[in-house]
């Protein structure tokens, strides 16, 4: 068993700095710099501090005070040292990078070029036209990214992961603009909103143009093998029928959406704006109790969403911060008096219209009810640090849930925003915290992002790693579930605790797969920490 265990990759310099040790260890650690072989800090460990979720003993190596930019790794008498991190301002950079630049190897119906992908270029795939499903009616809707290790198209994925790639660009303009390699990069746009617009070009062919509805999703009628390229998977597409959670997504993003545009191209920008209104109008005469499901012939991602009220009023707020239309306000303050929702994932999105709503400058906002909607972001970032504070690892969640790792990820931009209104470093140290878990300080002591790191993910649920027998790099897998809801690990991982139900196996989609918004959630929190 590892017994020393530090995110792989790095520590920026003012922030704190621990590492988890487990099992039968001494009651002392150094930190050793690898460049000049120097023992350059000597502590103790905490006391220990049970770990139920993991079925283990911890105990906490603090080395804040290490400060020196460098590369170092923990060592104490008797076991294996850490593996190698950084300290520095730039410990996440090329982490970054690579994590953005997974989506445009995800781009659809178009040929994905060598130059820009390597291995993983392939001729353009999923171009055929679409069937309506019910009718013989078919539609046009190349484009957008493949939504995970499979090759759906799901509006309500696609809608959370372009907010957060945009939150990102706004919060780190300067390390979000980077060039990443990809076909727009010679225009004078940067690249990261050349990428998100292609997404944005792909949902809006979802819309139904006379009712403004939003279709659920375009998908094969079951999942292709696993070694399978895009090009190969040949079914017949079929668009599922519109939902509310795809119409009110859709129509946030877009209002969103037409704030980033303006100053790059105004005539974009207000098309997406059209676009959200007309979806915003259309959701107000939708009704679809229990959320939308498969019809009986599919059986892709479902995203079902039983609550739609967190959704329709994110719509509302982006829309009112970006027109300052005084019946948008109506239905934001209509909401945030019947109650305030939490939730930067796709099922629970009240967070996005929270800090759209904290955020709007340009026209007038309810100050009382400002205060109310900061205090109930602090007092769930205080819930959050209470989960972190009884975990060595700093993991938030009560449960590992299928993609627990989005959920951290989200976390730490929670545990943010209450650092943003409070400016108490504790809930930005306790985000940064979450950063470590995901890149290595958990209790796998695996890197989730795939090609970063020492010990990161070889065999993720992806399909075209599965066809190049090569996990492509930059992709957060979704990490330990639970739940047991694949075969691989319930015959596999049968006695594991909680925290261990992970495995780096191909055919393990609930802990292993990858997928937009997981990549996007985690680029979200590297934005800010
Ligand atoms: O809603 C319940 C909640 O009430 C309960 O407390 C909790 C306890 O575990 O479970 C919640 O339901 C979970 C649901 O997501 C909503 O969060 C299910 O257990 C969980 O199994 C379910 O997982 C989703 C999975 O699809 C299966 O539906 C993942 O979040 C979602 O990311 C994943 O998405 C798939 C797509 O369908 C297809 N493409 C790949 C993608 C990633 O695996
Ligand atoms: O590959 C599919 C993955 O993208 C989904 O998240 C997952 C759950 O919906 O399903 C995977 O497909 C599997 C299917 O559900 C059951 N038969 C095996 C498929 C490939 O492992
Ligand atoms: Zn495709």
């Amino acid at each position: 068993m590892i017994q020393i265990i530090a995110d792989q990759i790095g520590y920026k310099t003012g922030s704190r700095k621990s590492a988890v040790l487990r099992g039968n260890v001494p009651k002392t650690f150094e930190v050793k710099n690898l460049q000049s072989g120097k023992v350059v800090y000597t502590g103790s460990l905490s006391e220990p501090v049970k770990n139920e979720h993991a079925g283990e003993t911890d105990y906490i190596a603090d080395f804040t005070d290490v400060t020196e930019p460098g590369e170092y790794c923990i060592q104490a008498e008797g076991c294996k040292p850490s593996m190698p991190f950084a300290i520095g301002d730039h410990v996440y950079d090329q982490v970054t990078h690579d994590l953005l630049r997974f989506f445009y190897l995800q781009r659809c119906g178009v040929e994905v070029q060598e130059k820009y992908a390597g291995v993983f270029a392939h001729p353009s795939c999923h171009d055929t036209p679409a069937r309506i499903h019910g009718t013989n009616q078919t539609l046009d809707v190349r484009g957008g990214w493949h939504d995970a290790g499979d090759y759906g198209r799901y509006i309500v994925a696609a809608a959370v992961a372009v907010a957060d790639l945009l939150l990102a660009y706004e919060n780190d303009p300067a390390q979000f603009e980077q060039d990443l390699n990809i076909p727009e990069s010679t225009l004078a746009v940067p690249d990261l909103l050349s990428e998100v617009r292609f997404e944005l070009e792909w949902m809006l062919k979802m819309q139904i143009p006379e009712s403004g509805e939003v279709y659920h999703k375009v998908t094969c009628a079951g999942f292709p093998d696993l070694p399978v390229m895009p090009e190969d998977e040949r079914e017949e597409l079929i668009i599922c029928p519109p939902s509310i959670t795809a119409t009110a997504d859709f129509a946030a993003v877009m209002a969103m959406a037409t704030r980033f545009y303006m100053d790059y191209d105004e005539v974009f920008a207000k098309r997406c704006l059209r676009a959200a209104i007309k979806a915003y109008d259309a959701m107000q005469g939708m009704f679809l109790p229990g959320g939308f499901k498969n019809p009986k012939d599919i059986v892709t991602g479902e995203y079902c969403d039983s609550s739609d009220v967190d959704e329709r009023y994110w719509a509302a707020a982006e829309l009112y911060k970006t027109t300052g239309e005084e019946r948008y306000h109506e239905d934001v303050r209509r909401q945030l008096k019947k109650g305030i929702i939490h939730g930067y994932g796709w099922t629970d999105v009240g967070s996005f219209g929270n800090a759209a709503y904290l955020s709007t400058r340009q026209y007038p906002v309810d100050e009382d009810l400002i205060k109310q909607l900061e205090q109930s972001v602090v007092d769930y970032a205080n819930m959050l640090l209470g989960y972190a504070r009884k975990d060595a690892y700093g993991f938030s969640l009560p449960e590992y849930e299928w993609g627990s790792n989005m959920y951290v990820a989200n976390n730490a931009y929670h545990l943010y925003d209450a650092y943003r209104i409070t400016g108490k470093s504790e809930y930005l140290e306790a985000a940064r915290e979450q950063v470590h878990y995901l890149l290595g300080r958990n209790a796998n002591a695996v890197c989730f992002v795939t090609g970063s790191g020492t010990v990161s993910p070889e065999n993720p649920h992806h399909r075209p790693s599965a066809a190049k027998r090569q996990a492509m790099c930059g992709m957060l897998v979704g990490g330990p579930d639970e739940g047991f809801h694949d075969a691989c690990t319930q015959e596999k991982l049968r006695d594991a605790a909680p925290a261990r139900v992970y495995i780096d196996d191909l055919d393990s989609y609930s802990t292993n797969e990858v997928t937009i918004y997981w990549n996007s959630a985690i680029l979200m929190a590297l934005s800010v920490v």
